[in-house]
């Protein structure tokens, strides 16, 4: 679905239905039917309305990760509870420095969440624009969206209660299994990596082959970095140039990848397969200079805070500063178009990610060591008994919005705070 005239306006469903998965037929939570619900396209300044209709036997909403856009209202805005049966209008005016790149959709409702996105309710996001950052010869190259869903599977249902990280899980590319990727031999693509699953860890690679990083969480890069594998916390995504190899298939695949003594040991998969074929083409200079560096290194800094991570022993329970998440209490405030530095510390013995809504931020250090500024992002792991120091501005939106671990299973245990932006 794509905007026109600076409107995209749709209709999303909320509903259990059958769907056709991995050669079964499972009973899923769908966004209009769909394990792979429909991308939804649109440019920055544009407004998005959505008839939002919850057709479930729990309540559910809608939040756009990554977005700059209120957390107000009937724009993105976590606390609304859309109960069964109920049709809600929800209504986004995206700003005009809305970043392009690759953003996604998925319920946020607290305690549900995990099951809810776990269940299939995920889709895609892309604000288009990146083309005004590439060279000449690299505009309107073709793209590839490379969405990372996971199921587990009990009886002839995806798998909704008790899910278990460290679970055998069946991962899949824009709801298939192992779908095939063309390239002609030295073709670039752009290759839109995002985990859109609910709680599991990737590192994306494809042998002999490097990803090329032109935007981190829909936030164009200012100097293209390359990588030969990318580690993707649920949330986070990577828009990547890619070269087409040698003649031949090749497989795209999830290495194996250890979240710490208290985390999972997550194996080797294979993702997708790519297959290099057709007339060889000269492959291109990748570009190096690419958008505008924005550096909160030099701002001024209006306050500091502290956010700790913490777990029970048995690995159930999760606080940020020793509390389980209120929707009633606002445990951070901070002032509208000032920048702040926050120490986010993970006293455990696993991963967690940190997410937060409506702003994005630089990440400054991780383990006390100087991180380079390549442009902000907004879903970051944290070393297990580490810490990460980040600068965020808070532009544009006052409001209440929360912060939290986006492994969405640490998120309804409690792992969650509110913000709230005061004018
Ligand atoms: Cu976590």
């Amino acid at each position: 679905m794509v905007s026109s005239d600076g409107l995209l306006k749709t209709r999303i469903v909320v509903e259990r239905k059958k769907v056709q998965l991995a050669g079964r037929s499972l009973w899923a939570l769908t966004y209009n039917g769909q394990y792979m619900p429909p991308t939804l396209r649109l440019k920055p300044g544009d407004r998005m309305e959505i008839a939002f209709e919850n057709r479930l036997d729990k309540q559910t909403n809608l939040h756009v990760h990554g977005m700059h856009v209120s957390p107000s209202g009937n724009s993105d805005n976590i606390f609304l509870a859309i109960e069964p049966g109920k049709t809600f209008d929800y209504s986004y005016q995206f700003p005009e420095s809305l970043e392009p790149g690759t953003y996604w959709y998925h319920p946020h409702p607290h305690t549900l969440s995990a099951a809810q996105t776990a269940g299939g309710m995920s889709g895609i996001i892309v604000v288009d624009g990146l083309d005004k950052y590439m060279p000449a010869n690299l505009k309107n190259i073709q793209e590839h969206v490379i969405a990372l869903k996971d199921f587990q599977i009990v009886g002839d249902q995806i798998k909704t209660q008790d899910l278990k990280m460290g679970a055998p899980t069946t991962r899949t590319v824009n709801g298939q299994l192992n779908p095939r990727i063309r390239i002609r031999p030295g073709e670039t693509q752009l290759w839109r990596l995002a985990n859109i699953g609910a709680n599991i860890f990737y590192k994306v690679a494809l042998p002999g082959q490097k990803f090329h990083v032109v935007a981190q969480d829909g936030y164009p890069v200012n100097k293209v970095y390359s990588a030969d594998s990318i580690v993707i916390p649920a949330g986070a995504r990577y828009d990547v140039l890619v070269q087409g190899g040698p003649e031949g298939s090749k497989q795209l695949e999830t290495l194996p990848y250890n979240s710490g003594k208290a985390g999972n040991q997550f194996p080797q998969a294979t993702l997708a397969t790519v297959e290099s074929s057709g007339e060889p083409m000269t492959a291109a200079a990748m570009p190096t200079a690419f958008a505008p560096a924005d550096d909160l290194g030099r701002a001024t800094v209006a306050g500091r805070k502290t956010i700790t991570y913490t777990e029970n022993a048995a690995g159930t329970q999760f606080y940020i500063n020793g509390k389980q998440f209120d929707h009633n209490r606002v445990d951070f405030k901070v002032k509208l178009n000032t920048v702040e530095e926050w120490t986010i510390k993970n006293d455990s013995d696993e991963v967690h990610s940190f997410h937060v809504h409506t702003n994005d931020f630089q990440v400054m250090s991780i383990n006390g060591k100087p991180q380079t500024n390549y442009g902000f992002q907004d879903t970051v792991d944290v070393p297990p008994r580490g810490d990460m120091v980040i600068r965020s501005r808070f532009l544009d939106y006052p409001g209440k919005t929360v912060l939290h671990c986006h492994i969405l299973n640490h998120e309804d245990q409690g792992m969650m705070s509110v913000l709230e932006i005061e004018k």
